[in-house]
């Protein structure tokens, strides 16, 4: 067994949308465990510790601002490989191409914005996740 902990957040464009409960259900149908939870406003200064593997790239100032322009769904999920499964659930950071089935293939797509808007965040190591459930549920 190696049982973990990951950071998912609903992004807002998840929250706006009205997806914050369907991300829940597919994260809890699939057997993981919602250990903690709480919707944030996040500052500019957490988004780019959050999100400073980026830094200096084109799309890290659009990513941060849509990322602080509306409230933010974290979630702390544990389970047997939690970090891996839900990348899975989440499918392709591209949503166009995200297979159907996951939740960026079914319920995203491309909207023609300066940053890729897919619903979801999931940490993608377990040095990731230690270091971005700190950031997030300090
Ligand atoms: N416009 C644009 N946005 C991008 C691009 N690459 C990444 N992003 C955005 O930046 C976020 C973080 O990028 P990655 O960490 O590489 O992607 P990811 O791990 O699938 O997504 P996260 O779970 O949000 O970290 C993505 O989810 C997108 O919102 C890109 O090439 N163009
Ligand atoms: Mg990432």
């Amino acid at each position: 067994m190696s049982t973990e902990e990951t950071l998912i957040l609903v992004k807002p464009d998840g929250v706006a949308r009205g997806l914050t409960g369907e991300v829940l259900r597919r994260i809890e149908a699939k057997g993981y465990k919602i250990v903690d939870l709480r919707m944030v406003n996040a500052s500019r200064e957490l988004l780019e510790e959050h999100y400073e593997e980026h830094a200096g790239k084109p799309f890290f100032g659009p990513l941060v601002e849509f990322m602080a322009s509306g409230p933010v769904v974290a979630v702390r999920a544990s389970g047997n490989r939690v970090i891996e499964g839900f990348r899975s659930l989440a499918g392709a950071t591209d949503p166009t191409v995200a297979a159907p089935g996951t939740i960026r293939g079914d319920l995203g797509r491309d909207w023609g914005a300066a940053v890729t808007q897919n619903i979801v965040h999931g940490s993608d190591s377990t040095l990731s996740a230690e270091r971005e459930l700190a950031l997030w549920f300090a």
